[in-house]
């Protein structure tokens, strides 16, 4: 099933380019409702743009399984399409052997995941949970300056009604997501997941004056690009002070000429683990940064989230299961947006490269196979 999809929305730089409502996830989602058809799954949009589809009459506390279909910029295969191909294949497995579900039962693609495209992760599971006011979602805006609405509205999305999806909500029971490890710390096919750590993203801007690169001499310079320069470095120092994961992955310059001296530089900073105290100290080393260079420097917070426990009772009812080890894990899913509000679990499968967010990313097949029996039987077992 993922061979499939082996085309669809490939970057320039190798790996994949799928992002909220862009083309390519578009396509994406025509080979879901495809598959799901297959399956006789009835497949619906929420007002929010996930997809969720239905073995049999949509119900209250229904068991529900998915993950996500977009990427981040350049990333691998498997993260996302490797949980929501696994969903479906395990529907097959329980189909093949006459099994029919005695609760409500549905596989769901959450939109937005990755925050590639709009900047918020877990849009899609972030609005469906009240966790994202959906006037500010509305209003996201892509790097071309077009809004999430209208992109939304364009992929066959109604914008005006975005926002708290109650019927969604309401009607989740259990969530279970499989998803491709992230790290290197599965040395056995299937993991369970045990933690999510806590994490935001933050946008750093610094404002300087806009100039001729051969004509501004030093005294009159006012480069933007020089406090930027000295948070990435900090960011490094200060979190390896704090036993912190910091990250900057997006950094623009603007208007980006080569004999122009930027009038603005925006960089945005990935924290994760003490990502509060890892903000505040870089924000002081930003100010000072930005005084020394005649520029100004402004922190805005635009997501986070707490470290997440999964659902201690089944977490342990699944290691026991599947007699499966417990895995901590760094990286942000919509299982650990749905936790605050359901019992959900998460499954992982090993990745040997332990690389992810790159083309490298990878599953032996070998393993998506032990992930597809362990997620039937977990499906199974929680469906009856
Ligand atoms: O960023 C993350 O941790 C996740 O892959 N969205
Ligand atoms: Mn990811
Ligand atoms: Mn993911
Ligand atoms: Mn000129």
């Amino acid at each position: 099933m993922l061979d499939d999809l082996a085309d669809v929305g490939r970057a320039p730089g190798g790996g994949y380019a799928r992002h909220g409502f862009d083309h390519a996830e578009a396509e994406m989602r025509d080979w879901f409702r495809e598959q799901a058809g297959r399956r006789g799954l009835d497949v619906e949009t929420d007002r929010n743009g996930n997809l969720c589809a239905w073995w049999g009459a949509p119900g209250p506390d229904a068991l529900v399984t998915g993950s996500h279909l977009d990427s981040v910029p350049g990333g691998g295969a498997f993260d996302g399409p490797l949980g929501v191909a696994s969903a479906l294949e395990a529907v097959s497995r329980l189909q093949d052997r006459k099994f029919r579900p005695a609760r409500p039962f549905a596989v769901v693609v959450f939109a937005e995941e990755e925050g590639g495209r709009f900047g918020v992760p877990c849009l899609g599971s972030r609005l469906l949970t009240g966790a994202l006011d959906p006037d500010r979602a509305r209003a996201l805006r892509d790097p071309d300056g077009m809004t999430l609405a209208e992109a939304a509205g364009r992929a066959g999305v109604d914008p005006r009604h975005f926002g708290r999806d109650d019927a969604g909500l309401e009607r989740i029971g259990t969530f279970v997501e499989l998803h491709v490890e992230q790290g290197r710390a599965l040395d056995v096919p299937v993991g369970v997941g045990s933690t999510v750590l806590e994490h935001g993203r933050w946008r750093f801007s610094f404002t300087g004056q806009g100039n001729h690169a051969g004509t501004t001499v030093l005294r009159d310079r006012r480069d933007p690009m020089l406090p930027a320069a000295e948070v990435v470095l900090a960011a490094r120092r200060i979190a390896s002070t704090m036993d912190a994961h910091a990250t900057v992955g997006r950094l623009v310059p603007r208007p980006g000429g080569t004999n122009v001296i930027p009038s603005t530089v925006d960089l945005w900073l990935d924290a994760r683990g003490n990502s509060r105290d890892v903000v505040a100290e870089l924000a002081e080393a930003a100010e000072r940064a930005a005084a020394a260079e005649g520029c100004t420097v402004t922190v805005t917070e635009e997501s986070y989230g707490d470290t997440v426990t999964f659902d201690p009772a089944l977490r342990d009812r699944l290691t026991g299961l599947l007699n499966a080890p417990e895995l901590p894990t760094g990286a942000g899913h919509d299982a650990a947006i749905l936790a605050a509000h359901v019992p959900t679990a998460m499954l992982y499968v090993r990745n040997p490269t332990g690389i992810s967010h790159a083309p490298d990313e990878f599953a032996e097949d070998a393993d998506v196979e032990e992930g597809v029996v362990a997620l039937a039987r977990v499906l199974e077992t929680l469906s009856t």
